[in-house]
């Protein structure tokens, strides 16, 4: 099959849900039904339970809360704590991340794959590498990463990355980030009550705390997750359901951290846990992915991806899972009950999500070995409790090509080059194509699903109309899963889907239209390459013709993302609103010509119309053209 459409996933999706009655499972379909109408309040962002004298809701009749709070100040504050809430949980995610390296070792669980990486990195840190075995300069980086995160003076290191002018910038609107963790305490005592109902300084803060995230937590997570695991090249994968094996042992990897999956991959290869498998009568050890974990993986070892976020439920409904393991983020507590009414056994290995009916087996870097072995051979052994009349895996495959990280962006640019040797191993070529006019711009697409939205179909309609009209996606998380699900990635066919001048690109470059950058701590990727256009065409961030999108987000974490794509200069537009409509004040410096835009030179669109969204964002790309007189 070249693409799957939304209508042939629903109907999957319909069958599975089928075969989860025959067993009484609950799903996320019905509990949306249990809970609608949502709570307006909290929808507008206007209650507030910060304390005990509360909670306070804002309506015409009550224009104040107790305190005599006003519902900017309110709304504000919500939004910042939302912020923090994901700042917080990415920064601790590239916090696990620097423990790991901390713990790498010649020949030990966790190694150091890509060295010239780390080297690289050392030196823009000012760090000696010289004599120094590489081991010894990975534990010292490790310490120095570590204290970004508390230490008492100076702001983040990777903000240099950024160009001059973007650093400028931040510099004067007081947002660059200190240390993460206390950008993270900062907004959570700014918004303690009797603290901060000021907007500006509430919006302020969050932008601050969002880039402690996606210039320093997240990008931490990414690079150092790279130096150990090694940085994805290209490497051709499947996707959607139908990646479920119905002869083969299956083990579902499920969040985010890259410790936990690269470990059960390791030991899926294990020819004792082959030859185990065999004994109880599989054919063999299938991983697959879901949400974030699937990213990493598949970028980095071609690991089929089951699904994403809102198809979480269906992996465990196929009846075909052994083992669904998760680390941290974005798992529903639906996984426990619901992997009871099947064979399934449900396995938390993280002190940060603990979930009733689950097994945790606790995961660390030095009992990483044997416990991803006991997990892969739990999950061999429950082989023979599944029971075959339940079994139903939908027949849907697509093919994609993945694994586009920056340093490969710019390798497969080398193959649109022109002759000009000094645009090799630059972003120039692809400069070049945006001058021209042969790609008119780029979509950076994100993030989540959200049931508030047709889940999938945000994400899959806006890349179609996108790259029809010459517009390059590069995409991650969740998204860039609904991309592969419905073969927007595949290497072949894909291109066939596109206008002219982005169809020419693909074939030059040999790359499928919508490119792959990874999970969402990878969007910090997307900042650099925002920051290497920038600085190798001479404009400003704010001036190229790239925007950002969430058409479907839900999660904290999209929230602190969209603050920081902001303030790096990215106009950035979601299909879902962020709790703020309550308030004019907010909204207006939020997506208003004299609010964020005039800090940071770029602002949010907010539009649940999906298909207004996309014709916002063409518009957008043809007005930076224009200012350009491109
Ligand atoms: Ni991102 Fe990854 Fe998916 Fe949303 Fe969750 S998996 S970190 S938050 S749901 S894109
Ligand atoms: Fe009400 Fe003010 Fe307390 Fe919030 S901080 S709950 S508005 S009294």
């Amino acid at each position: 099959e070249r693409f799957v459409t939304i209508e042939e996933m629903e109907a999957a999706t319909a069958s599975l849900l089928e075969n989860g009655k025959k067993v009484g499972a609950d799903s996320w379909q019905q509990r949306v039904k249990n809970q609608t109408p949502h709570c307006g309040f909290g929808e507008a962002g206007t209650c507030c339970r910060i304390c005990a004298m509360g909670p306070c809701r804002i309506t015409p009749k009550s224009p104040r809360g107790i305190c005599g709070c006003d519902v900017h100040g309110i709304v504000g504050r919500n939004f910042l704590k939302f912020t923090a809430g994901g700042a917080a949980t990415h920064s601790d995610h590239g916090r696990e991340i620097m423990h790991t390296l901390h713990q790498t070792k010649e020949g030990g669980n966790y190694q150091v794959k890509d060295p010239e990486k780390l080297i690289r990195i050392a030196h823009e840190w000012g760090v000696e590498t010289e004599g120094k075995d590489i081991y010894e300069l990975a534990h010292e980086m490790a310490e120095i990463g570590l204290m970004e995160y508390g230490k008492p003076f100076g702001v983040q290191r990777f903000l240099k990355r950024a160009p001059e002018h973007t650093q400028e910038l931040w510099h004067k609107a007081e947002i660059e980030p200190r240390a993460i963790d206390r950008e993270v305490a900062t907004a959570l005592h700014m918004t303690h009550m009797g603290c901060s109902s000021l907007p500006e300084a509430l919006i302020r803060q969050s932008l601050r705390s969002g880039l402690s995230d996606g210039w320093g937590g997240s990008m931490m997570g990414t690079e150092f997750s790279d130096v150990m695991f090694g940085t994805p090249k290209p490497v051709d994968t499947t996707a959607n359901i139908g990646v479920m094996e119905k002869d083969m042992v299956n083990i579902v990897v499920h969040g985010h951290d890259p410790s936990l999956s690269e470990m059960i991959v390791y030991y899926a290869n294990d020819p004792e846990m082959i030859a185990l498998a065999k004994s109880v009568g599989a054919k063999g050890i299938n991983i697959c992915g879901v949400c974030c974990t699937a990213n990493e993986v598949a970028m980095r070892h071609g690991i089929p991806m089951a699904g994403n976020f809102l198809t979480q439920e269906n992996v465990v409904l196929t009846g075909a899972c052994e083992a669904i393991v998760v680390d941290v983020q974005c798992i529903f507590p639906a996984l426990g009950p619901l992997s009871k009414c099947f064979h399934t056994k449900f396995v938390t290995t993280s002190p940060i999500a603990r979930m009733p009916d689950s097994e945790f087996i606790r995961f660390s870097a030095d009992n990483a070995g044997e416990n991803a072995k006991s997990i892969v051979k739990m999950a061999v052994e429950n082989f023979t409790n599944r029971k075959t009349d339940l079994v139903n895996i939908p027949n849907q495959v697509s093919h994609a090509r993945v694994g586009y990280s920056l340093e490969a962006i710019v390798k497969v640019l080398d193959g649109v080059a022109n002759s000009q040797v000094d645009t090799f191993g630059t972003t120039k070529p692809l400069l070049e194509c945006v001058t021209s006019g042969v790609l008119r711009g780029a979509v950076a697409m994100v993030g989540c699903n959200n049931p508030k939205v047709r889940p999938d179909y945000a994400h899959i309609e806006l890349m179609k109309k996108l790259i029809a009209n010459d517009i390059i996606l590069i995409v991650s998380g969740c998204s860039a899963q609904a991309a592969a699900k419905a073969g927007l990635m595949d290497p072949v066919h894909a291109k066939e889907l596109c206008g002219a001048g982005l169809k020419r690109v693909c074939e030059l470059a040999n790359i499928p239209p919508v490119l792959h950058m990874g999970s969402c701590v990878d969007i910090s990727r997307m900042m650099i390459l925002a920051s290497e256009l920038s600085k190798d065409s001479g404009l400003n961030i704010s001036q190229l013709p790239v925007v950002g999108c969430a058409p479907e987000w839900m999660s904290e974490k999209a929230v602190s993302i969209g603050n920081y794509v902001v303030a790096t200069g990215i106009d950035t537009f979601l299909g879902v609103d962020p709790y703020v409509k309550g308030s004019s004040e907010i909204c207006d410096l939020l997506t208003g010509e004299h609010g964020v835009k005039d800090w940071v030179e770029a602002n949010y669109t907010v539009e649940t119309d999906i298909e207004k969204l996309g014709d916002l964002m063409i518009e957008r790309i043809e007005q930076k053209r224009a200012a350009l007189g491109i």
